[in-house]
Parts: structure tokens; sequence; C-alpha cells
């Protein structure tokens, strides 16, 4: 259990961090996208996007005996969304919205439901413990990505 409260704390200080690194961001800072990669905006986005999936997917399990989770394509759903053109600051206040509500969905669960698990179809069983570590150490992957993408801004020609 003790593992499970560390992710949720995870979760719960990703937003502090990431409004921190946003805060001060331009327009032209967040909108702006290195070559195959998301803006910043678009990262945020797709952060909002994982966290309504995997709230479903929480929901699911508790709901079903191990319900089958088909692969997740995340790009063709950022596009459709239209992320890039959305304000960035306001995006970030609906994924800390959104991050809120996948945080107080996560503390119903109760100690004996941490090994309920859903077959995922690349990933093989997903147990509501490896779920939420799953989701933190998702998140630091983009925050990794979002400051690789302030770095090109600032290096581009
Ligand atoms: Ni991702």
């Amino acid at each position: 259990m003790q593992e499970f409260h560390d992710n949720v704390r995870r979760l719960v200080e990703f937003p502090h961090h990431l409004k921190h690194v946003i805060a001060g961001l331009t327009d032209a800072q967040l909108q702006f996208k290195p070559a195959n990669e998301w803006s910043i905006i678009e990262n945020i986005g797709h952060l909002i996007d994982i966290d309504e999936l995997y709230v479903g997917r929480v929901d699911r399990i508790l709901a079903e005996e191990r319900p089958e989770f088909p692969r997740f394509e995340p790009d063709p759903i950022v596009a459709a969304k239209g992320y890039q053109q959305m304000n960035g600051h306001a995006l970030l206040e609906q994924f800390i919205a959104t991050r809120q509500a996948t945080i107080d969905g996560l503390s119903t669960i109760e100690p004996d439901e941490l090994n309920r698990a859903g077959m995922h179809a690349v990933y093989g069983e997903m147990t509501l413990r490896r779920l939420v570590e799953q989701l933190a150490n998702h998140d630091q992957k983009h925050l990794v990505q979002i400051h690789e993408t302030l770095a090109a801004y600032a290096a581009r020609a």
C-alpha cells in the first residue's frame, strides 16, 4: 500500500511542477513544434487524454472481471482535439482539474483492490497498482519532453 500512496502523491505533486514550468511561457514557446514532436500545448492536452484513459481503465477494473484494454493511439486524438489552437494556460488549468478528479477517484480504492487487473493488448496484465505507477511515470516522461522542447525553442535558428 505504501508504494501505491507514494505514486498517488507523485500524481498529486505533478501539476504543481508543471504549472511552475509553464507559468511564464509565451504562446510562441507553448506552440513551438520541434520536427515530428508535439508542442508543449499538445503535451498538456495529451496528459488530459491519458488521465481520462486511465480513469476509464480504473473504473472498468473495479467494475468488471479482467476487462480487456485495446491499444491506445495518442497521436490521432491529439490532432482531432485541436489542442495546438487552444490557449496553453487555460489548457493547463483544465489538466489540473482533470488530475484532481483522477486523484479523487483513486482515493476511493481499497487496499484489497490493488491487485485487481485488466489485460492490455500490448502490455499484458495491468493491476491497479501498476496502472497508477505507469501514470506517474508517464507524467515524468512528458515533463522531460516539455523541457527538451523548451531547449529546442531556445536553440532554434
Ligand atoms: Ni504519452
